[in-house]
């Protein structure tokens, strides 16, 4: 650490600030990974493995420090290393900016993977794109969000290796030219291109209990022109810069909308640069050792992380037709036989689609390949099924209308080999509903592949006391095989055992009361129910239906504030998309409802409400260890998984959730008893949905619900802005209620005091929430990639 601290960055030793410690350390840690880096990408080089190419615009890492320290078990090395340094390893720890290269879910679960490929000696690669700007950072001024820039590597990054001197060109815009080769055959190039360079920046991914170690290679946006000069010396300097600062956009920042796509030009370069450059990479390797391309689906598997890389598809055909020389019906083979394509969401808003126009001048050669890529596929689907224009209609690749579009998703069907849903009910959703006609087309093509969590981030890194617990009781093997966490179902009748799983969870809260105190300034009690809802703020995520659950809690103290209740506090978190109003209201109105009982005298504490600012990575690994109860209320049918509900009930939350995503596995998994599910199943959505629904029936009938909504429609939070949350009320009473949050209400309150009263039962909680914790083993990330490994990549796991 010292040696880094004077040679790496040129600093004198004294006085020794916690970021100096920080980077030090990092260095000496990375040191320690290099050597078995370069032998394991070498060792895949030697067997020449088949390797799995994770390719997705969003990676959620978070911080890595702690991550290295815990793969290669280092800790106790650290501790001693910052012994006589005055600081702690949490300390040194909290010095490093999250990498929050991603939205959500999808981007976290792709780092979930990583770690699951690198343990289970996969050799995997992440390929995404190195941007500048991560996910907005997120404060509360008043109440209301407010979005800053997430300039995360301003302090520089030591886990990244840039590989200055390994360019690779990108072409865009330009023309397809037809043109006769020496054989006098009739090819295609793409001329008259703007160019652009692609920079490798590399990034260790270290697995758990082994040697090996994977690499994530991020894209960085580099001009292939420098300044002009020319420009320069007539005095115009804005001018010499602009096409160095417009190219170098490409990889600025990320862009900020979870399952809802802009349509934006820079959005689509975005996705083709880093294709563009990843499949140069994939080719180099691959032509190492190979000479025939029929054998690329032998070597090479392409994981499509949702349509974002889509236009991979086009982009390896254009290689093998254009470039390779290849027919078109070996080339689609091979094509068809490399790719995979998991879909994680079913909003229609977020089924990308992109305008012929802007993908014909961005990216000409590629509209050429889609249109005959459409053109065989109608054909064959015309085969088969004769007369049925609408069926061709619907399947089409390109959309029909004022502006013909190219769905994204339909490339990716029918370009993919296999498509995955990610939990069994979405996969049930997308075969019988959204992509029923693919499923007739091409029977067995969409399957399940129910996510996971890595247990080593989220148990063993963020629950430190309870690994301490589990390894002491069954030992350490739940590390790297979940489902040994069944042997605590035996423990989970012994007081003694209780008692010790609730000393841990208590420390945790201790943990998480300091963190809120230093972060919103307010005193929380670690003896009341910690009832938790983080996540992408959205409205069929339905934080409207919780806090409304707040309101009534309050309203229940108003009328009688001598009541004896079960004292809670609720906690909220997460990022609403800039440009989603509605979710920014959502926010301002937990906060108006938290002012507003936070300061009652009368509700004195028995009910608390948090909005955390910045809901991110490493915030999580603090929020879930101490959760009591864990918030999974989306309408169902609508959460395509979730896997934050994962990673609580592993942490021993109890859930209080709807029978959507994988909730009903975990269901499942736990079994009745040990979860508060409640509300509409997806089948009652759509039913209600064809058969008319009506709000107003229930705001009506309802009188809990009526005062609460009308306290939301008169702002009875805030005095002097009456108005203020009114298409709040409109969404929900006059407009439908799009999310079934009114017909959803009552179920929710009657489970909510399931959970008070059992939570007033501290050893039949906490039987419970061993059994969580003890029937998780399913939803680890290892037995997902697994299952993609064995049905998807089909490659060896090799032991
Ligand atoms: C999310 C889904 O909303 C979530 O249910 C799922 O667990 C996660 O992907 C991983 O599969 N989708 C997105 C997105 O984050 O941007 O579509």
């Amino acid at each position: 650490m010292k040696h880094h601290i004077m040679t790496t960055m040129g600093n004198d030793f004294y006085p020794p600030r916690k970021d100096t410690y920080y980077k030090g350390l990092a260095y000496s840690v990375r040191d320690r990974l290099v050597t078995r880096w370069l032998n394991s990408q070498r060792s895949f080089y030697d067997r020449s493995a088949k390797r799995v190419y994770y390719l997705s615009l969003e990676f959620l890492p978070g911080r890595f420090l702690m991550n290295y320290v815990t793969n290669m078990q280092l800790n106790k090395a650290c501790e001693k290393t910052l012994e006589g340094t005055g600081f702690t390893m949490e300390e040194i720890e909290e010095q490093e900016w999250d990498a929050g290269l991603g939205n959500g879910g999808l981007g976290r679960l792709a780092s979930c993977y990583m770690d699951s490929m690198a343990s289970l000696n996969i050799p995997g690669y992440g390929y995404g794109i190195m941007y500048d700007y991560g996910i907005f950072y997120q404060t509360i001024v008043n109440g209301y969000q407010v979005e800053q820039c997430d300039n995360w590597v301003r302090w520089g990054n030591p886990w990244e290796f840039k590989r200055r001197g390994f360019l690779y060109n990108v072409q865009f815009y330009g023309r397809s030219e037809r043109y006769k080769n020496s054989k006098g055959k009739l090819c295609y190039r793409w001329v008259d291109t703007l160019d652009i360079n692609a920079m490798a920046c590399d990034i260790l991914i270290p697995g758990y209990g082994t040697q090996n170690v994977n690499n994530m290679r991020l894209w960085a946006a580099m001009s292939s022109q420098e300044f002009s000069l020319h420009e320069f010396n007539q005095g115009d300097y804005i001018g010499a810069m602009e096409s160095k600062v417009l190219t170098e956009n490409i990889s600025k920042v990320l862009y900020p909308s979870d399952e809802k796509e802009g349509g934006k030009e820079l959005r689509l370069k975005q996705q083709y640069f880093f294709v563009a450059a990843t499949f140069q990479d994939i080719v180099r390797r691959f032509k190492k050792h190979n000479a025939d391309f029929k054998l690329l689906p032998d070597r090479v598997a392409v994981q499509l992380n949702d349509t974002h890389p889509a236009i991979a598809i086009p982009e390896l055909m254009r290689l093998l037709l254009d470039e390779e020389d290849l027919e078109w019906n070996s080339a689609w083979e091979i094509s068809v036989k490399t790719f995979a394509y998991t879909n994680h969401t079913v909003l229609p808003e977020a089924l990308e689609t992109w305008s012929v126009r802007l993908l014909s001048k961005l990216l000409p050669r590629h509209m050429e390949i889609i249109y005959e890529i459409n053109r065989r596929f109608l054909n064959m689907v015309e085969e088969q099924y004769p007369d049925s224009p609408e069926l061709l209609r619907r399947v089409s690749i390109i959309e029909d209308g004022p502006e013909q579009r190219v769905r994204m998703a339909h490339l990716a069907i029918v370009g993919s080999h296999t498509v995955n849903g990610v939990a069994a009910l979405h996969s049930r959703i997308i075969k019988e509903k959204l992509f029923n006609d693919f499923d007739i087309i091409f029977p067995g093509k969409i399957i399940n592949v129910t996510n996971g969590v890595t247990p080593r981030r989220w148990v063993l890194q963020a629950n430190p006391a309870l690994s301490s617990l589990i390894t002491d009781t069954i030992g350490p093997d739940w590390i790297t095989d979940l489902d040994q966490l069944k042997k605590l179902i035996s423990y989970s009748d012994s007081p003694e055992f209780r008692e010790k799983w609730r000393q841990v969870k208590l420390g945790n809260k201790a943990r998480l009361v300091k963190y809120i105190k230093r972060k919103v300034d307010i005193d929380v009690n670690p003896d009341t129910l910690f009832d938790v809802h983080v996540k992408r703020i959205h409205e069929y995520k339905r934080q409207l239906l919780n806090i409304f659950h707040v309101i009534t809690l309050y309203n229940r103290i108003k009328k009688d504030p001598a009541k004896d209740i079960v004292p809670r506090t609720v906690i909220f978190g997460g990022k609403a998309a800039p440009s989603y109003v509605q979710a920014k209201l959502i926010i301002k109105l937990i906060n108006s409802v938290a002012d507003l009982v936070n300061n009652d005298p009368d509700v004195n504490h028995k009910l608390e409400v948090i909005f955390l600012p910045n809901y991110c990575v490493s915030q999580a690994e603090k929020i879930i260890p101490a959760t009591d109860l864990s918030e999974q209320i989306s309408t169902a049918g609508l959460e395509a998984s979730g896997t934050g509900n994962m990673k609580f009930a592993l942490n021993g939350a109890l859930t209080i959730g709807t029978l959507d995503g994988a909730n009903i596995e975990m269901m499942e998994e736990v079994g009745e008893d040990n979860i508060f599910i409640f509300g509409l199943t997806a089948k009652e959505v759509e039913k209600k949905r064809v058969q008319g629904y009506d709000p107003w029936n229930y705001y009506n009938s309802d009188e809990e619900l009526r005062t609460t909504l009308d306290m939301v429609r008169l702002n009875h939070f805030i005095p002097g802005e009456p108005n203020l949350f009114l298409p709040i009320w409109d969404s929900l009473v006059a407009l439908g209620d799009k999310y079934f949050v009114l017909a959803d209400f009552r179920a929710f309150i009657q489970a909510q005091e399931k959970v008070s009263a059992l939570y007033q039962d501290q050893e039949q909680w906490t039987r419970c929430s061993i059994l969580n914790t003890a029937n998780m083993g399913k939803f680890s990330s290892d037995r997902a990639v697994k299952e993609y490994a064995r049905n998807i990549w089909n490659i060896e796991i090799a032991k």
